[in-house]
């Protein structure tokens, strides 16, 4: 086939598209129950698409909006079958939450919720300090990272922001139970999920002084067959850092928020962690960013500039408590600008600080909500041009296919719906949905980057329990990585030269520069996503 489309399918009420390569004219679309033509149009012209490097033509069948089963036919060439639903959506949105339950450490992982994917209890030993060798602390729980078994905080810090925030805006998305080991009738399944890393990362902060230390990890990663509870060499609690401590006082200030209403005690630990995080960071102004010393190889995560994530940390400490400290903070360093305010990646936070500020329940300063409104709307607007030229309806540029591109397609996506949510309309959710079609298979490598959704969904993700479990199927639920033209791996750069862009990936374990997975690429999905469950 070489008609990429969305291989879940579409809701009645979504913008429906198809790219088609090197082809134009009238396509039909067959219901498969009747046989009857049900919807029949033209593609438009034929582009040349810079990202892609693929000729192409989109074919809109917005207007088709009865349920059924389809696939489209032309030019001698026939699609996929596809359904037309409310519910499309609705397993995939569970499946990317429920990758989180697999990704747990410290405990074991039983049949029961895990089915095949089940394996023993792993990193339970205790965790030496890297710079107070003498001392050990207990690291267990959380989430691994990645195809990797490291534990990060700034990473954790996005994948937690991303979760409380599509549970935030959209509570109803989670009405059904993923299940859990802990799920209950007190609260949703999503904020146990989350509690999982919340508990860990109270266990990374450094009782005498506030600190956060920046990561868990072994000092080198096994091999990539490696199991969990293979993984048994030593643990390490590598040095604090600002960019983790300011993240994790945001996540935590956050999380108080959240988790107010349903379970005080734990609120108020939250929230006393992010105090005592932000006199650290009040008592060390300016640090260097995090370096990997020279015997450690794993996920280095450094960030020179913790601009952002202190903006961060400042905006949810007000939105959490409405005190003046922290609201002038806020504003200074909106007023120095020397980072990126609508950003949502791991090394720029700042985006969370302005969704923060502009949902503040609190007192504002009128201007700088004038900032940061006509900031985020520039921001949005920008994106919505990108995608509107480009040949896959998505917002990113040729240079924008960089390690973890899938993350940015769907950070995107989660602007879009933010923006749109805090301007009170709906003029970006034709966008926003081609993103999530993008993601689901409508892409040149006609793939759905979700393991285990799709019918060409990814198969061979890095990812080591994948790998060394002996069953056929990866985990599901897992988004990858994606294309990344800077051939960052041996496979890469052996594989793919000389590819476009958005062209330079490939569905190989050993690729882990396109087709890793990791906490902070599901987690804006399960955002977007949520958007586009059954209301
Ligand atoms: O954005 C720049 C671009 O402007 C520049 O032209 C290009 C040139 O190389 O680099 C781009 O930056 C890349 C950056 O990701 C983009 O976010 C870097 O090259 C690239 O090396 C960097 O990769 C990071 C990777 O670790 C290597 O450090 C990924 O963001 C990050 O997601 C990934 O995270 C790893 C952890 O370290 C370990 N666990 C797994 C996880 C996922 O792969
Ligand atoms: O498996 C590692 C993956 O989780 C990281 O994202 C990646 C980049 O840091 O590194 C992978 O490990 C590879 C290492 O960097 C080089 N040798 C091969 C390793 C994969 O088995
Ligand atoms: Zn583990």
């Amino acid at each position: 086939q070489h008609i990429a489309m969305n291989q879940l399918g579409y809701r009645p009420q979504d913008r429906k598209l198809a790219v088609i390569q090197e082809q134009t004219g009238v396509y039909r679309i067959v219901n498969e129950q009747t046989g009857e033509v049900a919807w029949e149009g033209e593609t438009s012209a034929l582009q040349a698409d810079q990202a892609s490097g693929a000729k192409v033509s989109q074919l809109d069948f917005t207007s088709l909006k009865e349920v059924g089963q389809y696939r489209i036919e032309g030019n001698g060439d026939r699609s996929w079958t596809f359904t037309i639903d409310g519910r499309v959506y609705d397993d995939v949105q569970v499946a990317v939450l429920k990758a989180f339950y697999y990704l747990r450490c410290g405990v074991e992982l039983t049949s029961e919720y895990a089915g095949p994917w089940k394996h023993g209890a792993c990193h339970t030993s205790p965790v030496i300090v890297y710079d107070q060798p003498d001392k050990t602390i207990d690291g267990t729980g959380g989430w691994h990272d990645a195809g990797d078994y490291g534990k990060y905080i700034v990473a954790a810090g996005k994948a937690v922001a991303d979760m409380l925030l599509a549970y935030e805006l959209y509570p109803h998305a989670f009405d059904r139970k993923v299940p859990l080991p802990e799920s209950d009738e007190r609260m949703v399944d999503v904020l146990h999920e989350v509690k999982v890393e919340l508990d860990w990362m109270l266990k990374m902060q450094d009782q005498d002084t506030g600190g956060v230390y920046h990561k868990l990890t072994t000092l080198q990663f096994p091999p990539l067959d490696t199991m969990p509870e293979e993984d048994t060499a030593e643990l390490y609690a590598l040095p604090i850092s600002a960019c983790a401590t300011a993240s994790f006082a945001a996540t935590m200030a956050m999380a108080a928020r959240v988790y107010r209403r349903l379970d005080q005690p734990y609120a108020e630990r939250c929230l006393d962690a992010a105090k005592q995080a932000w006199k650290w960071l009040e008592a060390n102004p300016q640090t260097p960013g995090f370096k990997n010393p020279v015997d450690v190889g794993t996920g280095e995560y450094g960030d020179e500039n913790d601009w952002d994530e202190r903006y961060w940390a400042a905006a949810e400490l007000y939105r959490a408590t409405g005190e003046a400290e922290y609201h002038q903070v806020l504003l200074q360093s909106v007023k120095a600008l020397g980072f990126n305010l609508t950003a949502l990646g791991w090394s720029d936070m700042g985006g969370y600080g302005t969704i923060s500020y502009l949902l503040c329940e609190h007192e504002r300063d009128e201007a700088i909500v004038g900032v940061l409104k006509k900031a985020l709307s520039q921001r949005a607007a920008e994106l919505a041009q990108v995608s509107e030229k480009d040949g896959y309806g998505i917002s990113l540029l040729p240079e924008d296919y960089r390690w973890g591109s899938n993350m940015d397609v769907m950070n995107h996506a989660m602007l879009l719906l933010l923006t749109q949510h805090i301007e009170g309309h709906h003029r970006y959710e034709g966008i926003a949905a081609a993103h999530v079609h993008y993601l689901l298979g409508m892409n040149v490598n006609e793939i759905s980057y979700i393991s285990g959704y799709g019918h060409t969904a990814m198969a061979y993700p890095h990812h080591r329990p994948s790998v060394g479990d002996g069953i056929e199927a990866p985990v599901p639920g897992m988004v990858s990585g994606g294309p990344n033209k800077n051939l960052q791996d041996e496979y890469a750069a052996k594989h793919l030269q000389g590819k476009a862009p958005a062209a330079c990936y490939a569905d190989h374990e050993d690729s882990y520069a396109t087709n890793e997975v990791t906490i902070y690429w599901n987690s804006p999905a399960l955002f977007v996503l949520s958007h586009f469950v059954h209301k």
